[in-house]
């Protein structure tokens, strides 16, 4: 059977409930948007392959319930995760508050090599919109992951965020085998330059 992808990446994607986090996966996924609220019930994922610099990956994006009665149970699902969409709505502002309640989730739970970026959704909702472009940017910064806004609706900057988090997670699989590597040929000079070791010189015990 042919393969027609060379990896798949775990995505995840959290926030508060209502934030669009089914609509990103749907809209990166199916290419669809839908007006009508559904409530995730406790977790689901969609999968694309998407072309990376002529490479094809599979995306594998895991969609969370943001629902309070959810949270042990996609707590679980953290540990799998290669990179993280944190999300909140431009236009709710107590999803920007709770973006530090995220955060420390993913730090308590999620592994330590995780590659993370903030999504300010909604960007489409210029009337409504109560939390700033540079409110969100301060809060990338200062846990140091790249910062989009962006519209479902609208179709702004969803491939953008979905090849960014793809690139970063190809990035640290990179650095992690060049340091597997780095480690495997300091074992094999160590145990080879000791086999290697010249023999002492024969002492006559006489
Ligand atoms: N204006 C606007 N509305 C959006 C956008 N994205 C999502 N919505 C709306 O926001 C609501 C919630 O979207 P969902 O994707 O279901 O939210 P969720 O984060 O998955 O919510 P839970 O499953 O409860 O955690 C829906 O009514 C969407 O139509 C967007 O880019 N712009
Ligand atoms: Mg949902």
């Amino acid at each position: 059977m042919a393969v027609d992808f060379v990896a798949t990446y775990k995505i995840l994607v959290l926030g508060d409930s209502n934030v669009g986090k089914t609509c990103i996966v749907h809209r990166f996924c199916d290419e669809t948007y839908y007006d009508t609220y559904i409530s995730t019930i406790g977790i689901d994922f969609k999968q694309k392959i998407v072309n990376l610099d002529g490479m094809p990956i599979k995306l594998q994006i895991w969609d969370t319930a943001g629902q309070e009665r959810f949270r042990t149970l996609t707590t679980a699902y953290y540990r799998g995760a290669m990179g993280i969409l944190v999300m909140y709505d431009v236009t709710n502002m107590d999803s920007f508050n709770h973006l530090s309640y995220w955060f420390r989730n993913v730090e308590e739970n999620a592994s330590p090599d995780v590659v993370k970026v903030l999504v300010g959704n909604k960007c489409d909702s210029t009337n409504l919109r109560v939390v700033d472009q540079d409110q969100g940017r301060k809060v990338a910064e200062s846990c140091d992951v790249p910062f989009f806004e962006c519209s479902c609706k609208e179709d702004v900057n969803i491939d953008e965020i979905f090849l960014t988090v793809a690139r970063m997670i190809r990035e640290q699989r990179e650095r992690r085998a060049s340091k597997f590597d780095e480690i495997e040929r300091q074992q094999w000079d160590k145990a080879h330059l000791t086999q290697q070791k010249p023999q002492e010189p024969y002492k006559c015990s006489c």
